[in-house]
């Protein structure tokens, strides 16, 4: 795969910015890919919750474990993972992220620590636990990211997952991105428990609730958790309040919410908000953001092209990483 994005030309904070943008218009991007017939499968976009990955990557190592659900595509992008291996995903091609064979919910860029991408609600939270254990086993200071929606809060692993991690002290940080809904139901409808970081309390876990909208907000609040997790190793429940403004998937119209409640959030928007901070502080102008985001949209356009003309998996590979091949001896 080749290098991911170049983020020198861009300093500090306008880097968070920056990441949005382009998590942003390649999304959209693979919105109109998607509805042009490009892309087969299941297609779930993360647009309004960008904050939310961008604060949390901005403050964890390199070298950390990331692990996520299927609403993975900024995971990746903020992570490092080039763009066009993103949208070569999307489109089953072999220079795609996971060689084409993983599709949207199944990216996987062991180079860059994400590890998946994975598409049973809540089934990947053992897996942050273990890789969480591994670490601690191997003597390294590393910390685990855990991402997932509100809806695998009441799945049976997320139990298991906190229990262990808790009982055994392990270094992971559980992000759950309340978006407000599990597909068309409202977290209301689906949790008893309304305050959801109760859920870690059970656990006799720390915990705290971001406003996901916000990318400062959410950076500094991973910083001061990680560099304590670091010094003492110990898990960490955090509720990251966000929203998603397109429906569950590509095939969700999104009719279950009302447009005063979009208005709403789409006011609170992630990017517009940060850009607003940055430009009243001195720190951008408009010029700059254009240039900005007409090297995102380049990109992402960019993408669909590279995609375009990248060949799909050879048909003598549709088994070679599903199977280990096996010996009689
Ligand atoms: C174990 C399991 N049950 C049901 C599904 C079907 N399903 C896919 S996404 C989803 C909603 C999950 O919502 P949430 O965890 O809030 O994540 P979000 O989609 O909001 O990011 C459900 C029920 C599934 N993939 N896995
Ligand atoms: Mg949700």
């Amino acid at each position: 795969m080749e290098k991911g994005i170049d983020k020198s030309h861009l300093e500090g904070e306008l880097h968070l910015l920056y990441l949005m943008l382009l998590i942003r218009r390649f999304e959209e991007r693979a919105s109109q890919a998607y509805q042009q017939q490009k892309i087969g499968g299941f297609c779930h976009l993360y647009i309004g919750q960008e904050a939310v990955i961008v604060g949390a990557v901005a403050a964890a190592r390199p070298d950390d474990y990331m692990i996520t659900a299927y609403r993975d595509h900024a995971h990746a992008i903020a992570r490092g993972t080039p763009l066009n291996a993103c949208m070569a995903e999307l489109l089953g091609r072999a220079t795609g992220v996971s060689k084409g064979l993983g599709g949207s919910m199944h990216y996987f860029d062991k180079q860059n620590h994400m590890y998946g991408g994975h598409a049973i609600v809540g089934g990947h939270l053992p897996l942050a636990t273990g890789m969480a254990f591994a670490s601690r086993y191997r003597g390294e200071d590393r910390c685990t990211l855990c991402f997932f929606g509100d809806g695998a809060v009441n799945q049976g692993v997320f139990h298991e997952a906190c229990n262990l991690a808790a009982l055994w002290k392990l270094p992971v940080v559980f992000v759950c991105e309340n978006n407000l809904f599990g597909m068309g139901t409202h977290v209301e409808r689906a949790t008893a428990v309304k305050e959801l970081t109760n859920r870690a309390k059970a656990y006799d876990m720390p915990s705290m609730v971001v406003d996901g909208m916000d990318v400062r907000e959410v950076r500094d609040s991973f910083r001061t958790i990680l560099d304590a997790m670091r010094k003492r190793p110990y898990p960490f429940f955090i509720e990251a309040r966000t929203y998603r403004y397109r429906g569950h998937s590509m095939s969700d119209p999104a009719t279950y919410r009302t447009k005063e409640e979009l208005d709403k959030y789409r006011n609170e928007d992630p990017i517009i908000g940060f850009k607003s901070v940055l430009l009243s502080e001195g720190k951008l102008d408009e010029a700059r953001f254009s240039e900005m985001d007409r090297e995102a949209k380049r990109l992402a356009a960019d993408s669909v092209r590279f995609a375009e003309e990248s060949p799909e998996p050879p048909l003598e590979d549709l088994h070679k990483y599903t199977f280990v091949e096996g010996s009689n001896q």
